[in-house]
């Protein structure tokens, strides 16, 4: 009774499940998860599996409280890691709502595929299955659209993975962090010094890859690179121990004259031995204000492997790529870092350079990253109810600038209104976190609608409008006005 005085209440039973129902309850047929896995749309039937039960839930999903788009990411598999997400399915009621759509149970008979002993990425770590996958070996993913801008902090399970090379097998109780101080001398920090010999320190930052929205760039003209959508970009809250109380206490100055770097090498390397690498400026590195950390908590756990375990730089308001994960050690050089990431990479170009005129010594690496937003809700090409539509988007710009303003346009940017930013105030200069935003406004019935936002930064830095004046070979840097085309149902 309680269920059916819900505006959720369990919608009729599809025939299927009614078949399946009127068979004595304990002989439900049974299927492979990949059988399971055919059934991810309307048109194929929703399937989702719970423990061991299968369930048509087709009839659920214009129902769902949580709205379709977000059950729907969970169509063909497992309800469980995405209800891990989201507490209030741990609700008898709502285990209660889904025993109505069951119309099967798994095999029980299913073996697991058998690890690739050859295969270098074989040792790599298990993933949510919610993750938009640009490529698998190494990972690369995203988090999908529908839920980056659900939570300030990303959840660390759906936090996007930059992956180079393999994941490396660390054993915490022997990690080595090394420091090369100055004189010669080296210093050797295991994991449970790192911890107690400094000062915990907690930023709050949001991560960004350069390659952040590179398909739309490639929709102008070919890129070489992943085809990341909106979402090469997280935010979560990082502990650790400053990079700078390292430094100081290997016996490094404040400041020195004349130009330097701070090196990172990460225990993953390429087959040739040559690990991934990248540099900040010595002044970053030493800044207080910087708040440049080795961490090793993320979202209050220890980092996930995926993310650098077990301590990984975050450098906020820098391009992800400086953020070097599975840290094995630091050192000062009057030289940006010798990696292949740093010189022949992650730098900005014309349009019209081209891969045979390319010179990458001629164009700085980036560091702190442009003025960027996007509008995360709803999704290119959808159908939305007439009536009161809500756009919803994150923004951020590099360096700590503070993202002061989000306008959006619904026409394709003729007329604009101003979003309501939400987020905490950061001190000034030292906003390393999004700001996440949303505007709420009348639709008719029948139209068509161009979605754009785009934001203004403190530096009053603002989104260029179109993408083919920023173009470059490699497609980083992609910043201009955020476009998305829906249709208005009639
Ligand atoms: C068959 C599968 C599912 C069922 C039966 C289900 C059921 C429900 C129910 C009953 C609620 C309301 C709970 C309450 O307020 O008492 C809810 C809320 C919600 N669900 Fe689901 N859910 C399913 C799948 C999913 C999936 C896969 C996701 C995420 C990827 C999801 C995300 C959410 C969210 C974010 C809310 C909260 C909405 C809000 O707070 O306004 N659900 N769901
Ligand atoms: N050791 C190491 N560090 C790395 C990388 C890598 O491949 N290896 N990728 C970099 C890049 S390009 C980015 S964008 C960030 C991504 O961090 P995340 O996977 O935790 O999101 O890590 C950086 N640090
Ligand atoms: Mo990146």
């Amino acid at each position: 009774m309680y269920l059916m005085s819900r505006r959720y209440a369990a919608a009729p039973r599809c025939p299927q499940a009614q078949a399946a129902h009127a068979a004595a309850a304990p002989s439900y047929p049974r299927y492979t998860r990949e059988e399971v896995g055919r059934h991810r749309s309307p048109e194929e039937r929703v399937w989702v599996t719970h423990g061991t039960d299968v369930f048509d839930v087709t009839d659920f999903v214009e129902l769902h409280p949580g709205g379709p788009d977000k059950i729907l990411l969970a169509a063909g598999g497992a309800l469980e890691p995405f209800w891990a997400l989201y507490a209030v399915h741990g609700e008898p009621h709502v285990l209660e709502l889904l025993q109505q759509y069951k119309v099967g149970e798994l095999s029980p008979d299913e073996a697991p595929a058998a690890p690739d002993a050859q295969d270098p990425f074989a040792g790599d770590p298990p993933r949510h299955p919610g993750l938009r996958v640009n490529s698998q070996k190494p990972f690369n993913a995203e988090p999908p659209a529908e839920l980056l801008a659900e939570r300030f902090l990303t959840p660390n399970e759906l936090f996007f993975t930059r992956n180079h090379l393999p994941v490396p097998a660390v054993e915490p109780s022997s990690y080595r962090l090394r420091v090369d101080g100055p004189g010669g001398r080296t210093l050797s920090l295991s994991l449970a010094e790192l911890r107690s010999r400094f000062p915990k320190h907690e930023v709050t930052a949001t991560l960004q890859c350069a390659g952040n929205r590179r398909s739309e760039m490639s929709r102008v003209r070919p890129v070489k690179g992943l085809p990341w959508d909106i979402g090469a970009i997280s935010t979560a809250r990082w502990g650790g121990a400053r990079l700078r109380d390292v430094l100081l206490h290997a016996g490094f100055p404040e400041e020195l004259q004349g130009e330097w770097h701070v090196c990172f090498e990460g225990l993953d390397a390429d087959p040739g031995g040559a690990p991934y690498g990248a540099s900040i400026p010595y002044g970053r590195a030493l800044s207080p204000a910087a708040d440049v950390l080795l961490a090793y908590e993320m979202n209050g756990t220890e980092l996930p492997r995926d993310h650098g375990f077990p301590v990984r730089v975050v450098v906020p308001g820098v391009v992800g790529a400086r953020s070097v994960k599975w840290l094995r050690r630091v050192a000062v050089s009057p030289d940006e870092s010798p990696s292949h990431w740093q010189q022949n990479d992650y730098k900005g170009f014309s349009p019209c350079v081209d891969w045979d005129t390319v010179d990458y010594r001629t164009a700085p690496a980036i560091q702190e990253l442009p003025v960027q937003s996007a509008v995360t809700q709803p999704r290119p090409g959808a159908a939305v109810p007439p009536g009161e539509l809500t756009v919803k988007g994150y923004a951020w710009s590099g360096g700590g600038r503070e993202v002061v303003r989000v306008d959006v346009s619904l026409d394709g940017g003729r007329t604009w209104k101003v979003a309501r930013l939400m987020g905490d105030k950061a001190p000034p200069g030292r906003a390393w976190a999004w700001a996440l935003w949303e505007l709420t406004v009348p639709v008719e019935a029948g139209t068509e609608l161009e979605i754009v936002c785009k934001a203004v930064d403190s530096s009053y830095n603002v989104q260029p409008d179109s993408v083919a004046p920023i173009w470059n070979l490699r497609g980083v840097l992609s910043t201009a006005w955020h476009r998305v085309r829906v249709s208005v149902q009639g």
